[in-house]
């Protein structure tokens, strides 16, 4: 086994850590919600850290050894998108990857590494622009955006992930390097959530205008090891889970700029009013909803939804050790978590929502890509407006038609006429029909 020093404080806590693992891979059986299941799209990945989706339906995925894979039609491309000379030490690599919010037309990705030392120069993480030419990287076409810290000699907190906002911003998770006190200077890059322009520039509306490069684009701080962000789709509301060091596991709201998170001065709720509380947080220990270290986290708001209407809109999230994975319902005051799945494949990171409106993570232990499936019900839902009878209206390529065996599951209303001129269907919140798998929909006319 590989180290485990990114999640874990202390080599006391990494064999505790050991410990779960073995009980959890050896001695827990896999439970999921019926119909549910886990599919192997890929494997034979080294250490993958981060998958994220195209709109095209490409998966990408970054490899801590500074390689970039491309996942197509659900197979692994043997030849690498791209090639990074990184430092891959403890935590270090490459760690981090969004798309261009307009990537079906720019081509644009954008990488976070560790940079090598160059003699006295020490190693320090950075944001990059790519550009994809196909499957491929563009060559010379990497951009500096972004040049971080020099890094201490701890290789572990970096921190990596990054997502665009709702306003076209890059928001980026920093970590600590390992020293606390990063957390709470904001003339620092370490210890922080950063909004930058995709050029690397300090937007003008963030909240500490003035002031050293780093203060200028800082956007969130006093966090520790903010792993992964997640935004929500169409409320543009900013997560971050920040990994914690003895006892807690946040969830962050970081939609407003300029909030303390509080590390190292608390972690966890505190009663201190400097410092914004976690929206959830989970305690370290064995067994389902808690754990040791949160590496993922992602809203079930698909285009089209292929879970039940249990699930949109439910935020999902992973914990590493204890391999579940938990919901939280966000819509009201209070997040409250429900229980989903347990004795999943070994150390899970980098949970995200497909295009195709699967939920996807990576295993980390095991250099695999698994894909959360249901074979329950179908969903099919009105892609475009138009004529009920055309099967390209319908997202399942099938044309729901009057006939026998049907099983309506969501009421429809067709505008008004005849229905084969129907020129507008109206669903429900969500939008969606669901029915039994081969079967026929009749809509009730
Ligand atoms: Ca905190």
């Amino acid at each position: 086994m590989m180290t485990l020093r990114w999640l874990t404080p202390s080599s006391r806590s990494c064999w505790l850590l050991i410990g779960w693992l073995v009980w959890s891979r050896f001695g827990v059986a896999q439970t999921l919600p019926p119909n549910f299941g886990l599919a192997t799209v890929a494997s034979g990945l080294s250490t993958p850290t981060v998958v994220v989706s195209a709109p095209d339906g490409r998966l990408f995925i970054t490899e801590q050894n500074g390689r970039l894979r491309v996942v197509r039609n659900g197979n692994l491309l043997p030849t690498p998108f791209a090639q990074l000379t990184v430092d891959a030490s403890g935590e270090r690599g490459l760690i981090g990857l969004a798309l261009d919010p307009d990537f079906a037309t720019t081509a644009y990705l954008y990488v976070y590494y560790t940079v090598p030392a160059n003699g006295p120069t020490p190693p320090h993480n950075r944001i990059s622009r790519l550009t994809a030419a196909g499957d491929v990287m563009l060559a010379g076409s990497e951009v500096v955006v972004l040049d971080l810290d020099p890094l201490s000699g701890a290789t572990n907190h970096n921190g990596g992930s990054m997502v665009f906002g709702a306003d076209r911003k890059l928001y980026v998770g920093v970590g600590d390097n390992a020293f606390g006190s990063n957390a709470q200077n904001l003339d620092t890059y370490l210890g922080k959530v950063l909004r930058i322009n995709p050029d690397g520039s300090a937007p003008a509306d963030n909240p500490f205008p003035t002031g050293s490069a780093a203060r200028r684009r800082v956007w969130a701080y006093g966090v520790r090891n903010p792993y992964t962000l997640t935004v929500q789709p169409r409320t543009g509301r900013l997560f971050v889970n920040d990994v914690g060091q003895e006892t807690w596991e946040e969830i962050n709201d970081a939609t407003t700029g300029g909030l303390n998170f509080g590390w190292p001065n608390a972690e966890g709720m505190s009663s201190n009013p400097a410092y914004t509380n976690p929206v959830y947080a989970y305690a370290h220990g064995g067994g389902d909803g808690v754990g040791c270290a949160i590496t993922g986290g992602a809203f079930y708001s698909p285009a089209l939804a292929v879970y039940p209407a249990t699930y949109v809109g439910r935020y999902v999230y992973q914990d590493f050790c204890n391999n579940w994975l938990n919901t939280l319902d966000l819509s009201g005051t209070t997040a409250i978590r429900s229980a989903f799945a347990t004795g999943l494949n070994g150390y899970g990171v980098g949970l995200t929502l497909g295009t195709d409106g699967y939920l996807y993570f990576l295993s980390w232990g095991t250099g695999a890509l698994l894909r959360l499936t249901y074979t329950g019900d179908v969903a099919c839902r009105t892609n475009q407006a138009g004529d009920w009878q055309t099967a390209g209206l319908w997202s399942c390529g099938q044309a729901p038609v009057s006939g026998v065996r049907s099983v309506v599951r969501h009421a429809v209303t067709l505008g008004a006429g005849p229905p084969r001129q129907a020129a507008q269907v109206n669903l429900e919140a969500g939008g969606k029909l669901s029915f039994a798998v081969g079967s026929q929909l009749r809509l009730g006319f």
